[in-house]
C-alpha cells in the first residue's frame, strides 16, 4: 500500500502500452486502450508489486523503438502528470464548512469543491500548525522531523528531512508556496532549500508574529498590504492577505500553465488563524447574529477564502486545466473561534489530542479519474506525500522512501463509488507536544504522557494531563496559547513527569467520545499503550529542536533592515 514499493508510473505506462502495441502489431487488430481497462497493470492494485529493480533489469525502455518511443511520448498525456492545487487552511474546523453541517456559515464554493470530491470522512492532522506541515511534506510524524511546538526553534523541520517538493522538482515539477511556511525562519530551513521554486510567503506562523529566536515576521506586519517575501526579497502588497496569497498562485499558475509545465501549488492562508480581523465587508455577513466579534470575523475571514477558492477554481477551468488538476483543500488542525458554533458532534477543538483537535477537512477532486464520493477509511496528512508521489509517478530518494510512514491513498482515490479497497487497520499517534521552556534544559520525557493519544480505526486512546510548562506561572503567557491547551501545572512540585491519564473511546459507537470505555477493554489499553511506549522511544533521537538557542534576533527582522537599507 506504499508508494515506495511500485515501480514508477510512467515505467509501468510504458510498459503497459508497449505490450498492447506489440499485440496490435502482431494481430493487425483495432488498438482500443482503455484506463479503465487495463487492470493487470493498475498501479493501485495488490498484485502490481513488482519492484523497480525488476523493471530496470529488463530495460524496457532502451529496447523501445525510437518511434515507438515518441508514439508513446505523445500518449503519456498531462493526464499522467497531473497538476497540483492543494490549499491549506488555518485553523478553521471540520465544523466550519456549511455542508458539513453548520448552521451559520456559508461556504458555497467549498459545499460545491466537495461534491465534486473524494472525501475523506475520518483524516487526522495534527493538533497545531508547524506539526501538521511537516508531516505533510514529509509523509512521517512530526516528531520525527523534530517539531514538537509552533515556536522556539522547535517548529524547525529538521534540515536531514526529505520532502515531498523535492521529489517532485527532481521529477520536472515546478513547486510554488504562497502564504504561510512556518517549517523554520533561517536562511537554511527557508522553503527555496525544501523543494519550492517560487516562495510568497509571510514570517513565523501568522502575519506580524514575532517569539524569542528565529520565529517572527516582519516588524509591524498586517493582514492589509502585509510586507511578502518574494524569492529572497521583500515586497509591499497593496490588498487583504488571502487575496494577496490567491492572486499570486493563480499568477504564477498562468505561467506554468503556458509553459505547459506541471506544476504544485502549495496555497496556506494564514487565515482564519487569530488575530480575527476579516475584511470589514465579510464581517458584516455574521452581524447581528449573537456571535461575538472574533466569531463574526472568523466566519467572515472563511467566507473570503471560500470566494477565492470559488474564483481559483474559476480559472483552471478558463485555463483549460480543470480536468488535469488534482485539487485537495485541507485544515491543519481542529476548529477555533467558530467550534462554539458547530464542532460536528466532536470533543474539543485545536491543541488537544481529542477528535476535535486533530480531524481535519480532506476533498480531493481530480475530474474523470476520482469518482465524488465519501471514504470513512482511516487516513491522514502523512498519507498526503505518498500519494502525491503515487499519483504522479515520481521515484522517491533513498531517504524520502526510509522516512515515510503514511500510505498512498491512491486506491481508495480511484475505487469505484461502493467498490471494496483493501485498507489494513492501522496505528497513528497524535501528540501536542509544547512541553516545557527551551534554554531551561528540559527534557522531553516530562511530556512523554501529556495530551497524547493513540487511534486505530476502532479505538481512541487518550492521555489528556496537562503540558509540564517548567518555569512558568500556571496559564502561560495571555494570549500565547489557544485556550483549549491544558493550563500548565500550579506549582514547581508539578514539574515533573506528568502521569499518564487514559482514556479508550471506541469511534465506531461514540466518535464524540463522551465515555470512558478502558475499564472494559483492559487489553485495548494494555497493546495501544505498549504501541505509544514504542512510538515515543522511536522518536526521542529525533527531536533535534530541544533545547536549542535560536539567534539574538528574528532573521526576518534582519533581512528586511537590511533590505530597506538599499
Ligand atoms: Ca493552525
Amino acid at each position: 500500500m506504499i508508494a515506495k514499493n511500485y515501480p514508477p508510473l510512467i515505467i509501468r505506462k510504458y510498459l503497459y502500452l508497449k505490450t498492447v502495441l506489440g499485440q496490435l502489431i502482431q494481430t493487425r487488430g483495432q488498438l482500443g486502450v482503455s484506463r479503465r481497462g487495463c487492470s493487470s497493470m493498475n498501479p493501485h492494485l495488490a498484485d502490481c508489486g513488482e519492484t523497480t529493480g525488476h523493471y530496470q533489469g529488463h530495460n524496457p525502455i532502451m529496447r523501445l523503438s525510437t518511434p515507438l518511443f515518441a508514439l508513446l511520448a505523445v500518449v503519456l498525456s498531462a493526464a499522467d502528470r497531473p497538476n497540483i492545487l492543494f490549499i491549506l487552511t488555518d485553523d478553521q474546523g471540520y465544523g466550519d464548512v456549511s455542508a458539513h453541517g453548520n448552521p451559520i456559515l456559508k461556504t458555497p464554493n467549498l459545499d460545491k469543491l466537495r461534491g465534486e470530491s473524494v472525501r475523506f470522512t475520518d483524516f487526522q492532522v495534527s493538533p497545531t500548525c508547524a506539526p501538521t506541515r511537516s508531516a505533510l511534506l514529509t509523509g512521517r510524524h512530526e516528531f520525527k522531523n523534530g517539531v514538537t511546538h509552533t515556536i522556539l526553534e522547535r517548529e524547525r523541520m529538521a534540515l536531514g528531512a526529505a520532502t515531498l517538493t523535492e521529489q517532485l522538482q527532481k521529477a520536472g515539477y515546478r513547486t510554488g508556496i504562497f502564504g504561510k511556511w512556518h517549517l523554520g525562519d533561517e536562511a537554511e530551513y527557508q522553503p527555496n532549500k525544501r523543494g519550492f521554486d517560487e516562495v510568497f510567503i509571510h514570517g513565523a506562523g501568522g502575519i506580524g508574529q514575532s517569539y524569542p529566536g528565529s520565529c517572527g515576521d516582519v516588524p509591524g506586519n498586517s493582514y492589509y498590504g502585509p510586507t511578502i517575501l518574494h524569492n529572497g526579497r521583500f515586497v509591499k502588497t497593496s490588498g487583504y492577505c488571502t487575496d494577496e496569497f490567491f492572486a499570486q498562485a493563480t499568477k504564477w499558475i498562468e505561467g506554468e500553465v503556458a509553459a505547459k509545465r506541471p506544476f504544485l501549488a502549495w496555497v496556506a492562508t494564514n487565515a482564519p488563524h487569530s488575530p480575527y480581523n476579516a475584511r470589514p465587508e465579510d464581517a458584516a455577513l455574521y452581524e447581528g447574529k449573537g456571535l461575538g466579534k472574533d466569531t463574526e470575523n472568523f466566519f467572515g475571514m472563511l467566507h473570503n477564502i471560500d470566494q477565492n477558492v470559488g474564483k481559483i477554481l474559476a480559472k483552471l477551468e478558463a485555463l483549460g486545466v480543470a480536468q488535469d488538476t488534482l485539487v485537495v483543500f485541507m485544515n491543519d488542525n481542529g476548529g477555533t473561534a467558530g467550534v462554539k458554533v458547530f464542532n460536528a458532534g466532536m470533543r474539543a477543538a485545536k491543541g488537544s489530542p481529542y477528535m476535535g483537535g486533530i480531524r481535519a477537512i480532506s476533498f480531493w477532486r481530480l475530474p474523470g479519474r476520482f469518482q465524488p464520493a465519501d471514504v470513512k477509511a482511516l487516513s491522514a496528512h502523512v498519507d498526503f506525500a505518498p500519494t502525491i508521489l503515487d499519483l504522479t509517478g515520481t521515484t522517491a530518494s533513498a531517504t524520502m522512501q526510509a522516512q515515510m510512514e503514511g500510505r498512498s491513498l491512491l486506491p481508495l482515490l480511484t475505487a469505484k463509488v461502493g467498490q471494496d479497497v483493501a485498507w489494513p487497520d492501522r496505528t497513528l499517534f497524535t501528540h501536542v507536544g509544547r512541553w516545557g521552556n527551551m534554554l531551561k534544559g528540559v527534557d522531553p520525557e516530562v511530556g512523554k504522557y501529556a495530551q497524547t493519544s493513540v487511534r486505530t480505526a476502532r479505538w481512541h486512546l487518550v492521555s489528556a494531563a496537562p503540558i509540564p510548562q517548567p518555569g512558568q506561572k500556571a496559564g502561560g503567557k495571555k494570549g500565547k496559547s489557544p485556550k483549549s491547551v491544558a493550563p500548565a501545572p500550579q506549582s514547581p512540585a508539578d514539574i515533573k513527569q506528568a502521569q499518564a491519564n487514559w482514556q479508550l473511546f471506541d469511534l465506531s459507537v461514540d466518535y464524540g467520545e463522551t465515555t470512558d470505555v478502558a475499564a472494559e477493554h483492559p487489553e485495548v489499553v494494555k497493546d495501544l499503550i505498549a504501541k505509544h511506549d514504542a512510538w515515543w522511544k522511536e522518536c526521542r533521537p529525533l527531536m533535534v529542536n530541544e533545547n536549542v538557542a535560536g539567534p539574538a534576533e528574528n532573521p526576518f527582522k534582519v533581512l528586511y533592515r537590511e533590505q530597506m537599507r538599499k
